[in-house]
């Protein structure tokens, strides 16, 4: 690992951190409204998995998708604003927290319906099918959305037509307060691949690194027309499953455990044992982080909100296709 890839990984690592936790405070404060699912615990899926992606990749998530966001470009200004539910956000202001959005950086949402990514996602590599595009889809989705009828109907479809999709389980190892082995007759979720003759694999989804490596050879399968691929990364959230949630369903000692093995203070931990980084240099990506997230809070809290409610509500042939339709 070089050391500015060092550097970029832990860069990343805090982001998704620090933006988090930056969120949490202001939904305390009431800037932010709606519900608001957090990602801390769960950084080296999102990090690691789109640092393989190429920029001509689409990318379908879920509610739980800020840092998947952060990861694909789009600014922490407008993804904070989004959240606010600002003009200048990603989505408008019209969105929020679940609906983030953004069409040059081929990031499709941000959905808020458990299982509405599967078919998105295979719509789109369908299109791509159709046009013989090397680009993939990423799409995410929980361990509870596996059990949704669109996981196992998307995935035979996408199998059957051999279409360019890496799906991405982020388990966490509960649906709200469920845990995984009260809500999935097979909690492996990567076998489920096999009903679909489809290639599934899980991996470590506390290490930035194994999760980068992972989906780097699942996209290299995707894109050689070998059909799509299950990639289950193993992982834990620390929060509630949203902000309205304390999470008491889960001991203190298990979220302790869990918490031992974070997955950013490993990785600082790995970079700085090897000597790929110095303190200091940690410092300064911390120092770095937080002036990027001060300002993306103040760029919300000062940006207005949007000026037309029904702006885009509706929309008519004519809106779409000019006066030929
Ligand atoms: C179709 C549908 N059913 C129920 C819900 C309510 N709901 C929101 S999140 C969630 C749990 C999903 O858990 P999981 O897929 O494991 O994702 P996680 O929140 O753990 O990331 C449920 C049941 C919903 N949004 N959509
Ligand atoms: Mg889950």
């Amino acid at each position: 690992m070089q050391r500015n890839t060092a550097r970029q990984f832990l860069y990343d690592m805090t982001l998704a951190r620090r933006f988090e936790e930056a969120a949490a405070e202001q939904y305390t404060q009431g800037n932010i409204g709606g519900f608001l699912h957090l990602y801390p615990g769960e950084e080296a899926v999102a990090v690691g998995s789109l640092r393989a992606a190429d920029a001509g990749d689409y990318v379908v998530s879920t509610y739980r998708e800020h840092v998947h966001a952060l990861m694909r470009g789009i600014p922490p200004t407008a993804v904070m604003a989004e959240l606010f539910g600002k003009a200048t956000g990603c989505s408008g202001g019209y969105g929020g927290s679940m609906h983030l959005f953004d069409k040059e950086r081929r990031f499709l949402g941000g959905y808020a319906i458990v299982g509405e990514t599967f078919p998105v996602a295979t719509g789109v590599a369908y299109w791509l099918r159709m046009q013989n595009a090397t680009d993939a889809v990423l799409c995410y989705f929980g361990d509870g959305a596996a059990n949704q009828g669109t996981f196992h109907e998307s995935l035979n479809m996408a199998a059957l037509w051999k279409l360019p999709v890496l799906f991405i389980c982020e388990n966490n190892h509960y649906q709200i307060g469920t845990e995984i082995h009260r809500h999935s007759a097979v909690a492996e979720i990567h076998r489920r691949a096999i009903a679909y003759g489809m290639v599934g694999r899980r991996v470590d989804g506390m290490d930035v690194l194994a999760v980068y490596e992972a989906t780097r050879l699942a996209l290299e399968h995707v894109r050689s027309g070998n059909g799509p691929y299950l990639l289950e990364c193993d992982t834990y959230r620390y929060r509630g499953h949203s902000m309205a949630d304390s999470g008491a369903y889960r001991s203190a000692l298990e979220v302790g455990e869990l918490r031992a093995r974070d997955p950013l203070e490993t990785f600082r931990r790995q970079v700085l044992e090897e000597g790929r980084l110095e303190q200091a240099e940690c410092d300064a990506v911390e120092a770095e982080v937080r002036d990027s997230v001060e300002a993306a809070v103040r760029f919300a809290e000062e940006s207005p909100p949007p000026q037309q409610l029904d702006k885009d509500v509706y929309v008519t042939p004519m809106d779409l296709y000019g006066g030929g339709a």
